[in-house]
Parts: C-alpha cells; structure tokens; sequence
C-alpha cells in the first residue's frame, strides 16, 4: 500500500516518511514501501540523498508481530537493509521516538543515524522469545562493542537518545528541526566520499580485549542462556559476529530467528503481549468515560498490604494518607515502610533523595475523618465484610462527591459495600497483589453500579503507578483468588492421596513456577487462608491440622516444611508426614504413589477449569484478561503464556479428558468440565476462539 511510506522530495533530498499506525510496524507494506523508496531516490538524478523518518510517536516499533506465523510475504526486512547498504547515496535516519527491533536494525541500514530527545533505541526480541533477526546482533556489536551490545540484546531494555549517542549507536542527539539536520547529514555525506556501510569493516570487534569483553559479559549471562533458548541464541549469534563472514553470520542469525519464532514459547510471549494490550479494552466502557484527576489518595489500613499500597503512590509521586485507627499501629506501618525504602537504597536501587521525597509524600494519621480530602480512598483492613460495610458507610458520607471508594478486598463482596456506602456508583475493588509495591496486577472489581468514570479513574491511576490492570466483575475471590482455590483444594487433597508436600511443590516448579503451594504457603503464613476458612465455615484437614500445631510458616520456623535457625528454604520434616498419613487414615483415603504428571495435571487443570466457569458468567471478558491476572499476579511462566493459552497449547480435548478422569477417580464433582470447556472441546476448539469473537464485537 503507498500510503504507508510517503516519499518526497525537498532541496534535492528524498524524505520516505513511515507512516503506519499505530507505531509503524515493519508489515510487508512498508518494508515494500522503503524499499520502492530507496529504488526511487536512487533513480533520480536530481536527489543527493535520502532521510528515513517516521510519523508519529515511533520512528518504527519493530517488525510486525501479527505478521509472525502467517507465510512470509517478499521483500524480507534484511534484503531491504542489505539493498540500502548497497546505495550509492546516503541514507540517514531521523529517529524521533522508538527504533525499537526491527526498527533499530532497519535504522542501522543507513549511514547515519540521528536522534530527537524523545528517541528511544532498543532491540526487545528477547522478551518475545526471539533474537534480532535482520543483523541487529550482528550490526549493533561492530558500532558499539559487543561487550555491550550482547547485554543491551539480551536485556531487550532500551537506550534513550543521549546514551545512544554516548554508546555510539547515532551521531548525534539533536533538540531542534530533527529533519532539518538529517537533511543536513545527508548534504555533508554527499559532498565527500561516501562512509562504508557497517558490514564492510569489522569496526569495535577488532578493538583490543574484544573478545575478551564480550565472553566475560556472555560468562555473565550462563544461568539466563541455560534456562531461555533466545538468550542462548543471542549469544552464540554475537560470537559469530566475531568468527563468521557476515553473510554467514546473517544467515545463521536468521536460522536462529525462525526456530525462536515457531517455537511454542515465543507464541506464548507473543500471546502474553496482546493479551496484556487486549486487556486495556473495558468492554462496555462508554468512549467518552474520562477519569477523574486523583491529586491526593488515602490508604485505610498501615498492615503489610496498605503500607505496600501507599508506597506505589508515593513511588509514583502522588501524596497520600496512610491511615489507621490508632497511633501505635501506625507508627509500626510507617517503619515497615520505611526499612523497606532503607533496603533499597543500602541495595543501590534507590537514591537517599528519592527516599527521602518518597517519605515525606506518606503522611500518617489517626482515624477516618483523614481521608475526607482525597480523590481516591483504597481501603485495606482486615478481611471482614461487617467491619468493611461499616467504613464504607462512614466515607459515604465524609467523603467529597466523587471521590472513588475502593476495596482492597480479595474475597469479599464489592456490591455490599457499595450499597453501604449510599454512593454505589463511586465504589469499586482494587485488588493489589502482595506484595503490593512489587506486583503488577491490579484486579480493578467492577461493581454492579460502578460508574465508568469511577472504573475509568481507577484503571487510569493503575497506569500510573505502573500497574497492569485487570478490570473483573464481583464473584467470590474475582479470578486470581477463586483459580487458586481450586489449586490449593488439589493441593490438600493430593497429601491426603500420597504424595508429599515436596513432590507437589517440585510438579509445580518443573512446570516452571519459581515457588509451589506449600512453600509458598509457608512463606505468606498458613494462618491468612486458615482465618478465610474459619470465616466461612470451611475446612482443610491438612492445613487446619499444621495451624493447629503452631505451624503457620516460615515465620514460626515450621509449616509444611522445617526452616531450622531461619533457613528460608525449608526441610521435609517427619512430622508433617506423620500427621498428613494420620489425617489420610482418619478420612478413610488409600494413600498411593502419585506420577508427577497427575499431580501437575491436577493442579493445573482444575484452575483452567474454573477459568471457564469464571468466562461464562462474564466475571471475566476474555481468555487473555485470565492470563494477565495469573502472570503478574501469581508469576505464572510467561512462556507458558497463562492458564488458558496454555490450556489451548495442551488442547481442551485432552484438558477436558483429564478432568473426567479425575472427576471419577476422586468422586469430586467440582472437577466435571465446565459446560463452556466441554463445548469447545467437542467443537475442536480452543479458548482463542472466544478472543477472537470478543474482539470482532
Ligand atoms: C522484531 O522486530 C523482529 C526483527 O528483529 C526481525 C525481523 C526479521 N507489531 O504498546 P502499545 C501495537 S520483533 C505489531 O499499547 P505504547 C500494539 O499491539 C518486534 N503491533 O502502545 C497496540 O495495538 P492495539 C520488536 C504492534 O505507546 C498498539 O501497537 N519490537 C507492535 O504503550 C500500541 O501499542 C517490539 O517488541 C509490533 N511490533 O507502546 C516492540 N508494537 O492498539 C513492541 C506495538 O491494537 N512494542 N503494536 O492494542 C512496544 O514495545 C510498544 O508497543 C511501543 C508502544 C513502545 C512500541
């Protein structure tokens, strides 16, 4: 398509200009729209010279990503740079804001690269699964060393416009007419003889100790590359930078590209990135719904969870209250928060200024009459929907008109409190994940009144405090917690059946979680579920039975495992296994050796399982959103791509078998397949077809 890449002459000088929204993705148009460029600039006899700009925000943002998996369509991204290299007039590049991939390694085809104050330069394959694929391992190594390139590659992390010019990657940063001074480029290089393009000479690889940097910096990487092909990929292709002629190097470089591509991995990432993006798109969100400004928050609550929560204000600069009922509990929130901030500057992440700024924008106080002035109110107390109406009612009315209301509750019913407020549609849940200033997830509860300005205010202070946002509806524990329940029940169960808290954990972990349940469980503390299961009534024989031997975690030295002299990885100890065989006995369950491939299934299954049961009743809007909330609420393995892009990786025929299965073995009707798994099953389809259909709505 022409209009993609604009071409026009002014002074002489060619100008293509990309111009693919939203961010000039490399799709076959434009890589055939530079090329025609290139073609025609180089035809006319009245044009020195060519600038390749981008419109817009992005110089251009990479290959296209949606292209991948579908057949290649001619000309390939590196012919195209292998055709500009080739030019017999010079190419400069006018980068105003992010040359990122592909972008950077078509930005590297040129002669000279300049840079605007917004540019950002960088080559993020790695957190597709991929490498660079048209010579950006090769290329960025020869400009600016392959010591530092190999880490820029596989961190994926981008260099803003003055680094860039430091490290050498463009020549020159420039604050005014970006266009203007690459036309200028172009006149300089035309008027002498013409640079050689970079694969012509070898350039920083024959520095002296070269070689030497790169292995020490690949040395660096070892553990990375063992565990992530790209990473190992990456690697070996710079090395080759060094010890093959660059038309094999590419050509390797390229083998790499298309192995990473279709391996299942990087469609899981490549999943994980629109799912994530997907995700913005609140179904049912009127367009003009606009936030509101939240110039000041308060935090009701100064425990673990509040204190973590007003710490991502202050980290994003926005002043907030942290409250509490009494001065002593208070004083203990303000020095958690406080040592936290201390570790981090003793670890260098955190200057002693910005602590010090970061500090002084928490303010503490004493009763609820403190939040009467905020834009935003999060609650955080405990777990106990009475005591929760109760606040909610108060801030009802102390409260401006418009102030949001919002829960931190990870169980609890959002609608109650909202009619207890009398202001229902100001009120909403924002579920954090602890701990709270780590975590990404933010489960935004949409309320049965919640007004889309309230949802629209809180999903836009999400973003700012770096948050990645989930809006879900009311249900018992939403949709990370009421997975997870289903998990932590298998879990119990397959102690009471055999297997030991160890197997259990290691299924989860070779299925490539860093932590399973129990140790898990014993790192947060056994008695947070225990006091939930008192509160409802139910039970967990095995849980119950360690809570009420004074094992509740690694905070008492015992739980599901021993932690002796405060060892932060526990021991199996004998007498959990004592007690887990009592309490199989007392239930009547034949205990028996478990294979590691039902205990995964089992705990696997059940949770996507419920994930449909949670998208047919609308709690939430797409298969993607459920894999959002499960990795950077959970860490659940990002080139697993999530529970249900794993379920359709594994195929809903065999989940849904499986679950039969074990429905049977256990007697546990709550393993059935769920009618919406059941039905796509029989259908020979996957929960992407939902995606798909969601979307086209
Ligand atoms: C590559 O280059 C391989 C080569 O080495 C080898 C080739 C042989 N493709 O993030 P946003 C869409 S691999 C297609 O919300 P922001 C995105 O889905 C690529 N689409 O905006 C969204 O669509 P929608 C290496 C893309 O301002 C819209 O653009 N490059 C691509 O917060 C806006 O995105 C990358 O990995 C793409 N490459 O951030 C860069 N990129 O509106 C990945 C974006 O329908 N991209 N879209 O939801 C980014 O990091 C960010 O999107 C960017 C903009 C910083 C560019």
């Amino acid at each position: 398509m022409a209009g993609t890449v604009s071409y026009r002459v002014e002074d002489g000088i060619a100008v293509a200009t990309i111009d693919h929204a939203p961010v000039n993705a490399l799709s076959a148009d434009v890589r055939q729209g530079v090329q025609a460029a290139l073609a025609r600039a180089l035809a006319d006899d009245a044009v020195i010279g060519l600038v390749l700009e981008g419109a817009g925000r992005a110089f251009v943002a990479g290959a296209d990503i949606t292209e991948f998996g579908r057949p290649p369509v001619p000309p390939a991204l590196g012919e195209v740079i292998l055709a500009m290299q080739a030019s017999s007039k010079p190419l400069v590049a006018a980068i105003q804001g992010v040359a990122f991939g592909g972008g950077l390694e078509l930005a590297l085809g040129c002669h000279a690269r300049l840079v605007g104050p917004r540019a950002q330069l960088g080559l993020p394959e790695v957190k597709l699964g991929i490498l660079p694929g048209a010579g950006g391992t090769l290329r960025t190594p020869r400009l600016i060393g392959a010591d530092r390139a190999l880490p820029m590659i596989a961190s994926g992390e981008p260099v803003d416009a003055r680094r860039a010019v430091e490290l050498g990657l463009a020549a020159a940063l420039i604050e005014g007419d970006l266009l203007a001074a690459a036309k200028d480029t172009v006149r300089q290089l035309a008027a002498g003889p013409l640079p050689a393009p970079i694969d012509a000479d070898r350039g920083r690889l024959d520095a002296p100790g070269a070689r030497e940097a790169f292995e020490k910096a690949a040395e660096a990487l070892a553990r990375r590359a063992a565990e992530e092909p790209q990473v190992a990929a990456i690697i070996q292709s710079v090395r080759n930078s060094f010890d093959l002629p660059m038309p094999a190097a590419l050509q390797a470089e390229r083998d790499f590209f298309v192995a990473l591509r279709d391996d299942p991995r990087s469609k899981a990432l490549r999943h994980v990135f629109f799912a994530e993006r997907e995700a913005a798109r609140i179904p049912g969100q009127p367009k003009d719904a606009r936030a509101r400004p939240v110039a000041r928050a308060a935090v009701l609550g100064a425990g673990t969870m509040g204190g973590g929560i007003a710490m991502n204000f202050a980290n994003a600069g926005i002043p907030v209250r942290m409250i509490e009922t009494d001065a002593e509990a208070l004083a203990r929130g303000q020095k958690r928060i406080a040592e936290i901030y201390a570790v981090s500057v003793k670890r260098g992440s955190l200057t002693e200024e910005a602590r010090a700024q970061r500090l002084a924008l928490i303010e503490g106080a004493v009763g609820l009459e403190a939040a009467s002035e905020a834009d935003l109110v999060i609650e955080a107390v405990f777990e106990e929907l009475e005591l929760k109406k109760e606040i909610f009612a108060k801030l009802g009315t102390i409260t401006k008109p418009g102030t949001v209301l919002a829960s931190n509750t990870s169980y609890l019913d959002i609608d109650a409190m909202a009619a207890a407020s009398g202001r229902a549609d100001d009120v909403l849940g924002m579920h954090f994940f602890s701990p709270a200033n780590v975590m990404k997830l933010l489960e935004i509860v949409r309320a049965e009144k919640t007004s889309p300005t309230a949802l629209a205010t809180a999903v836009d202070i999400a973003r700012k405090l770096k948050k990645v946002p989930v809006v879900v509806g009311v249900c018992y524990g939403f949709v990370g917690n009421r997975m997870l329940s289903r998990r932590t029940a298998q879990a119990e169960r397959l102690l009471l059946e055999g297997a030991s808290p160890a197997e259990v954990d290691k299924a989860l972990t070779d299925f490539g979680f860093r932590m399973g349940p129990f140790a898990m469980a014993d790192l947060a503390g056994l008695d947070i579920g225990w006091r939930i299961r008192k509160a409802n009534g139910t039970r967990a024989v095995v849980a119950d039975a360690l809570c009420e031997a004074g094992r509740l975690g690694q905070k008492t030295g015992r739980g599901y495992y021993a932690y002796p002299e405060g060892a932060r990885t526990g021991q199996p100890d004998a007498e959990v296994q004592a007690l887990i065989e009592r309490a199989s006995a007392a239930q009547g369950i034949a205990r028996r050796q478990i294979s590691q491939q039902e205990i995964t299934e089992r705990l696997i299954y059940p949770m996507i399982n419920e994930g449909a049961r949670i998208l047919e009743e609308g709690i939430a809007a797409r298969p993607g959103d459920i894999d959002v909330v499960w990795l950077y609420g959970y860490n659940w393995p990002a080139w697993k791509g999530g529970p249900m892009h794993h379920a359709d990786a594994v195929g809903l025929a065999k989940v849904a078998e499986r679950l039969s299965v074990y429905a049977a073995q256990t007697g546990d009707a709550t393993l059935q397949p769920a009618p919406l798994l059941a039905r796509l099953a029989a259908e020979g389809q996957g929960f992407s077809a939902l995606a798909a259909q969601a979307k086209a709505a």
